[in-house]
């Protein structure tokens, strides 16, 4: 089988993005895959977090992640630092990555304009190198992915060349594998930029964990064009655009499907049944969310997975290091 890696931040409540872009996909590749996923808690820690917050929301994915339908007897569900060869192997691929490289990351030039540039860390500058190691640890054929981390999965595969071409065969190159639709899902209340967990203001996203009322509420006041017409048009309607692509996914049925029930009937019966799909969604994922996290199963499945994980990363880690010259104890 082929190896597939995949990581999620636990920088707060996964959003329907993170869901309908990424996890859907996780659960899908399950069955024909060897799958690990990661909550991916060092990459949190780029931006400043409230250490008790922090700890809370990565044992709070980890159950959003299982309860959205990954299955610990089909796949391996760990957290990024119980498995310290990560950050080694971070280390050892940032002697052999570029600053221009990671100069160039739009990630990186987009979360260090939200900040003072003098309080900006080191480590959101590096955490792509830190991704490339987590994906290469694991001799990753497949990397699911929304769309905002293309350019990121195009460095970890230059860096894997790099090394290969150095050091002869080490690293498998990992293929990026982004959905064709739902790879980039935006905000409520601007549809041109993408729907974020840790955008401050919570109208521009669904979470996960939302309460019906509070999904009526989100969607009933996400923004829309001044026209009435549900159509399809990325371009000249990118908010109704949006917010189709979310139905659509939702219900399982086509956009022009979608668009041929709405038909004339303006965007507030459009705006109810979007509502009413997404809570249908999202419904069965928060009954297993609660199940979870009150039986505490969730901590057995990550230390599980951590060993298993562990393993296999250790491996690869002590193959870069001979290649590299480091010497091993005795
Ligand atoms: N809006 C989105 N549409 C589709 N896919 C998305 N992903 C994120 N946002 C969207 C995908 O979800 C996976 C997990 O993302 P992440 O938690 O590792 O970090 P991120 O990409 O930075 O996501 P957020 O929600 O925007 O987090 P913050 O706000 O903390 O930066 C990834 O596969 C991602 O592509």
């Amino acid at each position: 089988m082929k190896r597939v890696f995949s990581g999620v931040q636990p920088s707060g409540t996964l959003t329907i993005g993170n869901y309908l872009g990424a996890i859907k996909q996780f659960v899908r590749l399950q069955e024909t895959h060897e799958c690990f996923y990661c909550v991916v808690d060092l990459h949190a820690l780029t931006v400043p977090q409230d250490p008790e917050r922090l700890g809370r929301q990565t044992l709070q994915v980890a159950a959003m992640m299982v309860a959205s339908g990954l299955d610990p007897d089909k796949m391996t569900l760990f957290v990024q630092s119980h498995v310290r060869a990560h950050a080694e192997l971070s280390w050892l691929l940032q002697c052999m990555t570029y600053y221009g490289e990671l100069g160039r990351m739009t990630q990186f030039k987009d979360k260090a304009r939200r900040q003072k540039h003098a309080t900006v860390s080191a480590a959101l500058f590096t955490y792509p190198v830190l991704q490339a190691a987590d994906i290469l640890l694991y001799d990753t054929h497949l990397v699911p992915v929304g769309e905002d981390q293309r350019q990121h999965l195009e460095l970890t595969r230059d860096i894997a060349e790099r090394f290969n071409n150095r050091y002869g065969e080490t690293f498998v190159v990992p293929e990026v594998y982004i959905p064709r639709t739902g790879g980039r899902i935006m905000s409520l209340d601007n549809a041109s930029t993408k729907m974020s967990k840790s955008n401050p203001n919570p109208g521009s996203y669904i979470a996960l964990l939302d309460e019906p009322d509070v999904i009526r509420e989100k969607i009933g006041r996400a923004k829309t064009d001044s026209g009435r017409e549900v159509r399809y048009d990325p371009e000249e309607k990118p908010e109704i655009s949006n917010l189709l692509t979310i139905y659509s996914l939702c219900s399982g049925r086509s956009i022009e499907d979608i668009e041929a029930e709405y038909e004339g009937r303006g965007y507030k019966d459009f705006k109810g049944g979007l509502a009413e799909a997404v809570i249908a969604t999202l419904r069965p994922v928060q009954e297993a969310y609660h199940e979870l996290m009150e039986s505490g199963a969730i901590r057995e499945i990550l230390d599980r997975g951590a060993d298993r994980a562990r393993e296999i990363a250790e491996t690869t880690l002590d193959r870069v290091k001979d290649r590299m010259g480091l010497v091993p104890r005795l």
